[in-house]
């Protein structure tokens, strides 16, 4: 159906304006992250690419993280994390296991181990709960370092934490006293 190189096309330049960048589309995103499916296949075809229901629930259904969700009748979308427009995704508070993992590059180890993970650019710290998920983080920015998160300790002691639709989880920082270097 969409190529490979099609389909990456289109999920990244969801990614821009789901989780970054609406204006760049000429689309808004309410208060949840939501935006209209119609308007958004308009102003995607507007710049030049074909696309029309199918190939955007094609694009969603296979996408390799699951990036993005519909709600249930199918009329709105949006990025299920990685936000960083200020957006309520209303996800539930989740107790997490006792351990889960982040990954970094080496070069930012440092700064971690003096003040913490902070969410930098994004609405949440990303972390999962497993370690190859974690390694492959870690690799987008360069050497990668998996961190160890006491997560089940800090939830104890009030740290809230939630779990995407996708499963990632999702928290607003974790102190150094938590982090376990490898
Ligand atoms: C680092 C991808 C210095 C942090 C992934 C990370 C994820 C610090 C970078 C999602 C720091 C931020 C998010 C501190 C944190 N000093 N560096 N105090 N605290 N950092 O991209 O977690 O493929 O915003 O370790 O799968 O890498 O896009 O966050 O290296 O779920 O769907 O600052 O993005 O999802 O980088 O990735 P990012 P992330 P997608």
């Amino acid at each position: 159906m969409l190529s490979e190189k099609e389909t990456t096309h289109i999920s990244k330049l969801l990614s821009l304006v789901l989780r970054h960048n609406p204006a760049q589309l000429g689309i808004s995103l309410d208060d949840e992250g939501w935006t209209d499916v119609d308007i958004l296949i308009n102003k995607i075809q507007k710049k030049g690419i074909e696309i029309d229901f199918e190939i955007l629930s094609y694009v969603v259904e296979t996408n390799n993280k699951k990036r993005f969700a519909f709600n249930e009748d199918l009329t709105k979308i949006r990025a299920s994390q990685g936000h960083s427009v200020e957006v309520n995704l209303q996800y539930e508070s989740v107790v997490p296991p006792e351990i889960l993992f982040h990954g970094t590059a080496s070069r930012f180890v440092e700064s971690i181990q003096a003040t913490g993970l902070s969410k930098q650019s994004r609405l949440h710290v990303h972390l999962s709960s497993n370690e190859e998920t974690a390694l492959k983080v870690g690799q987008r920015h360069g050497k990668p370092v998996i961190l160890q998160v006491k997560a089940l300790e800090m939830s104890k002691i009030g740290f809230v934490f939630h779990l995407s639709e996708n499963n990632v989880w999702l928290t607003d920082n974790v102190p150094v006293e938590f982090i376990m270097l490898p």
